[in-house]
Order: C-alpha cells, then sequence, then structure tokens
C-alpha cells in the first residue's frame, strides 16, 4: 500500500502531540509514515525527505514542531506536496512560539497552520484526510463518517450534566 501521507516531527518529543495525527489517519485507514526530521539537528535529512516526498507517492505531509519551528516551512520550500503545520505547546511560550513561527510564511510558500497542540495535530489529519479524499472516495466517506459520529454524540450528550 502506498503511504499517502507523512507525518513528520523536530523532535522525539513532539510525538506526545502529533500521535493524535497518527491515531486519526489510523482510525480512516489512511496509510501513513512517522518520522523524526529535524530542521536544525538534521538538515540534510529534512532536504532528503522533501526532496523525494513526490516520487515516494506522498500526497500530504503533516509537520509538527515547536519553538524556532522551521521544518514545516522548510518542508514547504523544498516540495510541491502540501505541508500541514502543527504548531507544538513548547514550555517557554506556551506554543506561540511555534504558532508564529510556522504560520508567518512569506508569500510563494504556503503552510497551512493548524491549532496549536492536539487540537492541531487532530485536524491536520482530519484536512490531511479530508484532501486525500479528493482522489479516494473511501476517504471522503471515512471524513463524512466520523463527522456524523461527532454529530450524533454531541446530540446525545445535550444535558453537561447527565455527561
Ligand atoms: C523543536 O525543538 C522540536 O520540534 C521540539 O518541539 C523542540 C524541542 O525539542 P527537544 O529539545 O525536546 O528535542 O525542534
Amino acid at each position: 500500500m502506498t503511504v499517502l501521507v507523512g507525518i513528520i516531527m523536530g523532535s522525539t518529543s513532539d510525538w506526545e502531540t502529533m500521535q493524535f495525527a497518527a491515531e486519526k489517519l489510523e482510525q480512516f485507514g489512511i496509510a501513513h509514515e512517522v518520522e523524526v526530521v529535524s530542521a536544525h539537528r538534521t538538515p540534510d535529512k529534512l532536504f532528503a525527505y522533501a526532496d523525494a516526498a513526490e516520487s515516494r507517492g506522498l500526497e500530504v505531509i503533516i509537520a509538527g514542531a515547536g519553538g524556532a519551528a522551521h521544518l514545516p516551512g522548510m518542508v514547504a520550500a523544498k516540495t510541491a506536496v502540501p505541508v500541514l503545520g502543527v504548531p507544538i505547546q513548547s514550555k517557554a511560550l506556551n506554543g506561540m512560539d511555534s504558532l508564529l513561527s510556522i504560520v508567518q510564511m512569506p508569500a510563494g510558500i504556503p503552510v497551512g497552520t493548524l491549532a496549536i497542540g492536539k487540537a492541531g495535530a487532530i485536524n491536520a489529519a482530519l484536512l490531511a484526510a479530508a484532501i486525500v479524499g479528493n482522489k479516494y472516495p473511501e476517504y471522503r466517506e471515512a471524513v463524512r463518517h466520523f463527522r456524523q459520529q461527532q454529530t450524533d454524540a454531541v446530540l446525545a450528550n445535550a444535558d453537561p450534566r447527565s455527561v
């Protein structure tokens, strides 16, 4: 099965957050890979990963990074495969540093930036599923199904005192 989504992150410490993206893709049955690729500590690996992404069949890259979070932007600069950025909730600045360094790309090289932390990781996977769903109807259906379940769960628990 061709791996469609690459989940990369700057450090093993980011896995605590990025596992939620992997979990969602797993749930949808979307083939994905997970790898630590650091913009600062392994810059050559970053270039090699981004260079090979398209020819390897990746259709979306989800990149999580914290602090001076250059990973998503640098990967986006080296590939035409769409890149979704997840700002990790850093300890020093609570993720504002990660968010601003991922979202504030200069015009010309976009990174689809999600929310800080767990919500961003989950939404990155949902967005990746929606993107690959343009080509593979089963994944579009999986996203639809997930949303319906979510709606049903909210409607079934409308009284907050009963939860
Ligand atoms: C970034 O530095 C990583 O994405 C991580 O969020 C942050 C801290 O990394 P560690 O010092 O925990 O390895 O490159």
